[in-house]
């Protein structure tokens, strides 16, 4: 049986060039053909930046600099993982290096991890229908597959309702939790309302199937430190679940709502092709 064909990002576009976000800190120019760690690039010099603000916050690193910090690259560290999906990164003069390649700034920016920052992100989906139940079809004839997409407080972009994984977590519980948050603003919830809304939705939520695990070509990403993603598609094939879901944007959300997944959809950082990924298992486009 052929082996399925397993979806990677192995470049990056976002995180290269311009103004790192929250800062005035312009990149270095890093040409297409210069990504790669492994090309030459001499006159490669990209300023340095680390946030001074994620100094003493709990969920972040130390400074690199400080001699109590001794990260265990690659490994479970404690209750931190400091493993890649992408396979074991380099360390160069103490510092890892992004797995794809150059980003023009090093650093960690404001990341709060040196090296892989792990987040979750939970793809919702439903078919589209009339109020009469039946399925909407698009111009050609296919089912139109419809997905929960928040609008975002920092770049007021269209994404998943991911987040960062919180030490010890398991990777399952973020995504959920995530959905939770920004999706259905459940941290207004009172405890009682949380666990009947767990409750009924628990079936749902245990039953994700993992799309992609990977590096996500973030805008935050550096060449010390970059994101990378699980993420999880909970389908509802009748539309009789999620119609509950009561969909109210919180936490670091502005916005939420069902959106139609098409082919030009833009999203943040790496999540459209996420959704293409998604599509494509739901609707078979792109395979043989
Ligand atoms: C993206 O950033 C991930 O795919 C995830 O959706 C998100 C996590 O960061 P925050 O939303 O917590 O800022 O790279």
């Amino acid at each position: 049986m052929a082996e399925p064909e397993v979806f990677m990002i192995s470049t990056h576009f976002k995180c290269r060039g311009g103004t790192y976000p929250r800062s005035n800190i312009q990149r270095f120019l890093v040409p297409d053909d210069k990504i790669s760690w492994s090309t030459q690039y001499n006159d490669y010099k990209p300023p340095n930046y680390t946030e001074p603000a994620l100094n003493g916050k709990p969920w972040a690193d130390p400074d690199l600099g400080d001699s109590t910090f001794k990260p265990k690259w690659n490994n479970i560290d404690g209750k931190i993982s400091r493993k890649s999906y992408m396979g074991d990164y380099h360390i160069v003069n103490g510092y890892p290096l992004n797995p794809i390649g150059r980003t023009g700034l090093c650093g960690r920016g404001i990341l709060g991890r040196w090296g892989p920052n792990h987040a979750a992100d939970p793809v919702v989906t439903r078919w589209k229908r009339l109020n009469s139940g039946e399925i909407v079809l698009d111009n050609t004839n296919k089912p139109i597959l419809q997905f929960v997409a928040i609008k975002r407080g920092d770049t007021g972009e269209w994404a998943l309702p991911g987040g960062m994984v919180d030490p010890g977590e398991k990777v399952t519980t973020t995504a959920v939790r995530e959905f939770q948050e920004e999706a259905i603003n459940a941290l207004v919830m009172s405890k009682e309302e949380r666990e009947e809304w767990t409750n009924k939705f628990e079936k749902f939520f245990s039953e994700g199937e993992v799309v992609y695990e990977g590096y996500v070509d973030d805008r935050r990403n550096t060449d010390n430190a970059w994101m990378e993603t699980i993420a999880y598609n909970f389908h509802d094939e009748k539309g009789s679940i999620v119609g509950a879901l009561n969909l109210h944007a919180g936490d670091d959300a502005v916005g939420v709502r069902w959106v139609d997944a098409t082919p030009d959809m833009s999203l943040y950082a790496s999540h459209d092709s996420i959704l293409k990924e998604v599509v494509k298992r739901h609707l078979g486009i792109g395979k043989s």
